[in-house]
């Protein structure tokens, strides 16, 4: 049965809570509307598959090859956030450096972000995501103004059988979920998002690195394949997607690192960051996987694509590994 009590769309939601961010956040989420447009049309109009050129296949900032989507995305939320007269620096997963945005159209914002999250799985039609987190600019230095704690609002974008945006603002405020009505072309909100106590148990980690796994890291996750203990495991290979499962079911969802990959494959700014503290403020924790593991969000990064081992999920499931 439909209901007929009109909910708070995103905008008049946010301008409620931080009217400073809402031309930020204006520009995010229409930027979302937009990429989800795209991503549903691309197989009828030819957007799916990797750019090629002359040079072969084209690689983004941290050496995956990008996909058509990968970069209209990019073009999208760079676009739609110069022009939001809100923002001084924008750090994409797909450009190399940092983008300074022309004085015409210079704010205080600093804007990191991954435009489209998980484009390994856009061709078959599996979920992917937009991942951001807004800090403030007050130094003219602004690697001084990325911090974790510094994070003013953190979100992602999942697009998947419903498109569903999820925000936090300052510790405190709570995660809030909107999900995009067609009928409308709103994101109207549809709820508070917390960790469940007693969740579904469920692991999440690609297995297949498990040979190049430390042994601490295996052991952990032997914990859910013992006997009886009624774990199952669930592994999309979209964060975005992965994470959303684990704020709404419970469990755990880890990238640990591996003989191969030292520093595990999420990155910092703009996957760890936001995902961290939208955790933390569901009632979870985030969380290196290193020998002595600590808070992500206490990580100071020093490069733009910088990555992390990375643990999250239900407090019980991420205290085992601590433990
Ligand atoms: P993708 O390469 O498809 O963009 O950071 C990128 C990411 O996806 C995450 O979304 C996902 O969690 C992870 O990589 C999946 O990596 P594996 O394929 O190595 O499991």
């Amino acid at each position: 049965m439909e209901k007929d009590i009109p909910s708070l769309t995103f905008l008049q939601k946010v301008f409620k809570i931080n009217p400073d961010l809402t031309n930020v956040l204006n520009a995010i989420h229409i930027s979302c509307k937009v990429i989800q447009r795209q991503i549903s049309k691309a197989g009828i109009v030819g957007l799916h598959g990797i750019i090629e050129s002359s040079n072969g296949l084209e690689q983004n900032a941290s050496g995956d090859i990008q996909k058509k989507l990968d970069v209209i995305s990019n073009e999208v939320m760079i676009d739609n956030l110069i022009h939001s007269h809100s923002c001084s620096i924008l750090l994409s997963e797909e450009n190399e450096d940092e983008i300074i945005v022309p004085d015409e159209f210079k704010g205080k914002f600093i804007v990191a972000f991954d435009p489209l999250d998980g484009s390994s799985n856009i061709d078959c039609n599996v979920c992917v995501g937009t991942i951001f987190a807004i800090y403030e600019q007050n130094d003219i230095e602004w690697n001084n103004c990325i911090d974790g704690d510094k994070i003013i609002c953190a979100g992602y974008c999942l697009y998947g059988p419903a498109t569903e945006l999820v925000i936090t603002f300052q510790k405190g405020s709570g995660v809030m979920k909107f999900t995009l009505d067609h009928s409308i072309g709103e994101f109207v909100f549809t709820g508070n998002i917390q960790i469940p106590i007693v969740g579904k148990k469920i692991y999440s980690v690609n297995e297949s690195n498990c040979e190049n796994w430390n042994q601490n890291i295996q052991d952990y996750i032997s914990l859910f394949k013992i006997k009886d203990t009624k774990y199952t495991q669930r592994y999309i290979g979209s964060m975005v997607a992965d994470v959303h499962r684990t704020l709404l079911y419970g469990g755990m969802f880890m990238y640990p690192a591996d003989s191969k990959n030292k520093d595990g494959k999420l990155r910092i700014f703009y996957e760890c960051f936001p995902m961290a503290r939208i955790t933390e403020e569901a009632g979870g924790l985030a969380i290196t996987t290193r020998r002595s593991p600590y808070r992500i969000l206490d990580i100071k990064p020093k490069k733009i694509h910088e990555k992390t081992p990375i643990l999250l999920g239900s407090k019980d499931e991420v205290e085992k590994f601590i433990a």
